[in-house]
């Protein structure tokens, strides 16, 4: 069996087990390794919205466009939406700015055995070429990107969608109300306990992804969405502090 066949080695999520300086979370080596299972246990909703991200692509794919997974960290929304195009002249393209996550991401790409291309490009998605889109995903992504880059990058996936193409956009929210706001982030906490973290590890997880993922309010994401160019937006899933949105545009 040649390297590229052999699933990579996977680990267990113990990166805030012990002590640690809350200011070094990247997306090196460290935390591609485990990445599967810190996901999976962190994020409520994960595993519902990938296979979803599938049924979307299918829904809105357009023949002959270009699909891009924007932050594709391991390929797991890439290959979603790689089993919902049913176009073999669709072109399949997932960014990632991690060079540790886009060199794992290739043999999970190559361990699936659907016949449709992927490009990976380890790129920063503020700077990538997008043109001719007909799906694009950002899942969890735009949360990393400084706020301030946020509604540039989102006017250029807007202007390089198809009329009745669609961006699939998943993103931890904040609340406006300081009540529900405890309530989300305490039901958060509680998910992440059930799926085996220490409160060690969740108080420090969540000081280290505070200084790195800046969580905006929906009715923040709507807004930007439409000024961006977008013609609706509707919330398809949520599950406490994290959501998951569906912007389209209007067929010509
Ligand atoms: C999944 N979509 O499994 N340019 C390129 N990549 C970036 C940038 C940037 N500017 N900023 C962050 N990233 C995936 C999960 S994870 C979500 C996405 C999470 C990349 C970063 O390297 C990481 O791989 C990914 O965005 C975010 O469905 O870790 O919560």
């Amino acid at each position: 069996m040649s390297d590229q066949r052999k699933p990579p080695v996977q680990e267990t999520d113990r990166l805030f087990a012990t002590e640690r300086n809350p200011e070094d979370f990247r997306f090196d080596a460290s935390v591609a390794r485990v990445f599967p299972d810190m996901i999976r246990r962190s994020v409520p909703g994960y595993t519902t919205i990938i296979p979803m991200i599938e049924v979307i692509t299918e829904q809105y794919v357009q023949a002959g466009s270009n699909c891009y997974d924007l932050g594709c960290s391991l390929g797991a929304s890439t290959l979603a939406m790689r089993h919902g195009i049913r176009f073999m002249d669709c072109r399949l393209t997932g960014v990632d700015n991690s060079a540790a996550m886009i060199e794992r991401c290739e043999h999970y790409i190559a361990l699936d055995d659907h016949p449709l291309p992927v490009e990976l490009r380890c790129e920063d998605i503020l700077a990538t070429p997008l043109e001719n889109a007909s799906v694009t995903t950002l899942n969890f992504t735009l949360q990393f990107v400084p706020p301030d880059e946020r509604a540039g990058l989102l006017t250029r996936i807007a202007e390089a969608t198809r009329p009745g193409g669609a961006l699939i956009l998943s993103e931890k929210i904040r609340f406006d109300s300081p009540q529900e706001q405890d309530a989300q982030t305490r039901l958060h906490h509680e998910f992440k306990r059930a799926n085996g973290y220490s409160d060690l590890e969740i108080s420090q997880k969540r000081s280290a992804i505070e200084q790195v993922l800046i969580p905006e309010s929906l009715s923040d994401h709507r807004q930007r969405l439409l000024d961006a160019g977008f013609d609706q937006v509707i919330v398809w899933y949520q599950c406490f502090n994290f959501v998951s949105m569906l912007a389209t545009r209007s067929p010509a």
